[in-house]
């Protein structure tokens, strides 16, 4: 998969990118198999010094990298390295990654961003210059009212503020046409949103976050040394940080 001047001019203006099947039928079967040999991971186990729990998700399992490392075919997988690359350059870095699990009965998060807004935009003299950028990998089929993500485009370049004390803000894109094997890819400093989930079904999504070279890890989601020498090169040049930990980087 490449990136057309299409899919940079959009993820520029609206700053994000929604890849539709992206991933192989069997590639979200061999997912889905790790999902369910993971989400019962004791977190505390996992996390043998607690003062990582506070800052994790764990809904079910964040590190899930870390509890089964043949996820971190996700670090390079060749359908987001093309919009990793040219967002965050050639030497992107993990920040953080998670089992999350969307339940039924789910009532809604909060709006946030990841990094602040830059008022002109994340592109410098044609170069993406984001400091953070999220992939979903959406492993099952999400419909309207099935607590789905939503983000406001374009508010990565926002000069005024919003309320964000109410689920719908105006100009919202809600992702309620999701379909098994898609990947979603937003600039983190994008306005975004989980929706509550009255269906019946369960969303799963394996998030993974980037940052640049010199990112380092979310407090709490620092790479085990055994999971490092048991991916590939390239996987541990991505994992390995760029800073002790995440700081986000003053842009002129
Ligand atoms: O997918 C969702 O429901 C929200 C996830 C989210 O807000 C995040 O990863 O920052």
């Amino acid at each position: 998969m490449t990136l057309n001047a299409d899919d940079l001019f959009m993820f520029d203006t609206l700053g994000y990118l929604h890849l539709r099947g992206a991933l192989s039928a069997a590639e979200v079967s061999e997912l889905l198999t790790l999902v369910e040999q993971t989400r019962t991971v004791d977190v505390r186990q996992l996390n043998a010094d607690d003062s990582r729990l506070p800052h994790q998700l764990n809904r079910p399992v964040s590190r899930m990298i870390d509890a089964e490392p043949r996820f971190a075919q996700l670090l390079d997988h060749p359908a987001v390295v093309p919009a990793l690359e040219a967002s965050l350059g050639t030497d992107y870095r993990h920040i953080d990654n998670d089992l999350y699990f969307t339940v039924p009965g789910f009532a809604g998060g909060r709006w946030h961003r990841g990094v602040r807004a830059h008022p002109t935009g994340h592109v410098v003299d044609g170069a993406f210059i984001c400091p953070m950028v999220k992939v979903f990998y959406c492993l099952t089929d999400v419909g309207p009212g099935q607590g789905e993500f939503t983000v406001l485009p374009g508010s990565h370049k926002s000069n005024f503020d919003v309320d964000q004390q109410r689920l719908d803000l105006p100009g919202q894109h809600i992702f309620d046409d999701v379909r098994a094997g898609d990947v979603i890819i937003f600039n983190e400093a994008l306005i975004h949103n989980g929706r509550p989930n009255p269906s019946d079904r369960l969303r799963i999504t394996l998030i993974v976050n980037f940052g640049r070279a010199d990112a380092g890890p979310w407090p709490g989601y620092e790479p085990n040394p055994a999971t490092l020498a048991a991916v590939s090169e390239r996987q541990r040049r991505i994992l390995t940080p760029g800073a002790p930990v995440w700081r986000e980087p003053v842009l002129a």
